[in-house]
């Protein structure tokens, strides 16, 4: 695999001559080219960026040194073009497999606000292109990304350090986490290695370990863990963005009988804007369950100190008295972070089918605990 680095900062590339990937260099395995973009200018300031059209803080980076470099590199139909850019698709272990059965791979690194559209379009014109993004936070440029894309390729092409038999075991190769690891000595600074580790069952071993990977999941990453479904199916999804307008109806029309049963307007949930539920969806994880493309369910819940707050507990109107709100109660439940030592939610101080619901689930009223207006807390312990 031929590997190309089109970057303005060139040192950043430094640590691919070390370890592994520079055996598998050496080795013949892989050619690492780093490119300064800067020997693609003409001026005597070697610019690589200009204002953006439309107005706007920050600098683009312009195309023409990219389409020279293209075309130096003879950038055809055997490359794969990768931006590396926060609006990409998202890496994982699956792109990274993907990527690494490429002949040539060509990192193009953005700096500034980003590169150009132009050179995107220009290069999907003459090779494979995939935006990448390594995950929800920005960077200031994309070179930790390429060497970060890098890394996960370059080890799993075939002949990298007897990859053979440690790929089989990563972590995300049965979609759980890995379980905790433990060597020598057996007790250190008060903390003992597992004796179930040391018992030299196997079977035993191999049960602990699987255990503990389904609770590292289900504590860290419930998203990586089959969703929570509906008894027709229906899977509970975290919400997006694009949901908040019918947060935004559900709510309306669930507060509302709210709102008779407790014979009061006087309700966050029924004077929220969508402007507000879009503010509030940043705050809160919320999940919500589609029937025929219809949002008919959804629950938000947060942590406060240890306590997950759970609330916005809402079916569409037609379909309560089912156990819908009974679902999205175990699954929020279910998805609270490991910190969570307790649950907390509160509900109308009349809304009786409510207190119902909580109670066989096992939450305690608690009128010590301050409340809105109208309303009482309810709280259970986790576990
Ligand atoms: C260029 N800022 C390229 C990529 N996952 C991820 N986070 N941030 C980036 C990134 C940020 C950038 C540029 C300017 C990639």
């Amino acid at each position: 695999m031929r590997l190309d680095y089109l970057t303005i900062f060139p040192d950043y590339f430094a640590p691919l001559e070390l370890s592994l990937p520079g055996k598998a260099a050496a080795g013949g395995l892989v050619e690492f080219h780093v490119h300064d973009l800067r020997k693609w200018t003409h001026d005597r300031h070697r610019t690589v960026d200009d204002t953006p059209y439309g107005g706007g803080a920050g600098m683009v980076m312009k195309p023409e040194p990219f389409g020279e470099a293209f075309d130096a590199l003879g950038i055809g139909a055997d490359a794969t073009v990768v931006f590396t850019t926060p609006s990409g698709e998202p890496f994982d272990q699956r792109l990274a497999a993907e990527l690494s059965t490429r002949s040539r791979l060509v990192f193009a690194c953005g700096r500034y606000e980003g590169i150009d559209q132009r050179v995107i379009e220009h290069a999907r014109e003459r090779a494979e292109v995939r935006e990448i993004s390594l995950g929800d936070y920005v960077l200031n440029g994309g070179e930790v990304a390429a060497l970060a894309v890098t890394e996960a390729v370059v080890r799993l092409l075939p002949g990298f350090m007897g990859n053979a038999e440690s790929l089989v075991e990563e972590s995300h190769a049965d979609g759980l986490l890995e379980y905790p690891v433990y060597t020598k000595p057996p007790s250190w600074r008060g903390h003992d290695v597992p004796d179930v580790l040391r018992s030299g069952d196997h079977a035993r071993v191999a049960a602990w370990r699987h255990d503990h990977a389904v609770r590292r999941t289900v504590e860290r990453r419930p998203d990586l863990l089959a969703p929570s479904v509906l008894d027709d199916g229906s899977p509970i999804v975290r919400a997006v963005p694009a949901d908040a307008g019918e947060l935004l109806t559900l709510q309306r029309a669930c507060w509302v009988a709210e709102a008779l049963e407790n014979d009061s307007l006087d309700i966050p949930a029924l004077h929220e804007t969508l402007d507000d539920v879009r503010a509030w969806m940043t705050e809160w994880d919320t999940w919500v369950v589609r029937r025929a493309d219809r949002l008919v369910g959804a629950v938000r819940g947060r942590l406060e100190g240890n306590a997950w707050d759970i609330g916005r507990i809402m079916v569409a109107p037609d379909l309560q008295g089912q156990g819908l709100g009974r679902v999205l109660l175990e699954h929020i439940q279910a998805v609270a972070p490991e910190q969570a030592t307790s649950y907390l939610l509160f509900t109308g101080a009349a809304s009786v089918r409510n207190h119902r619901m909580y109670k066989k689930a096992g939450f305690r009223m608690r009128p010590d605990l301050p409340a809105p207006a109208g309303a009482v807390m309810l709280t259970k312990g986790r576990r």
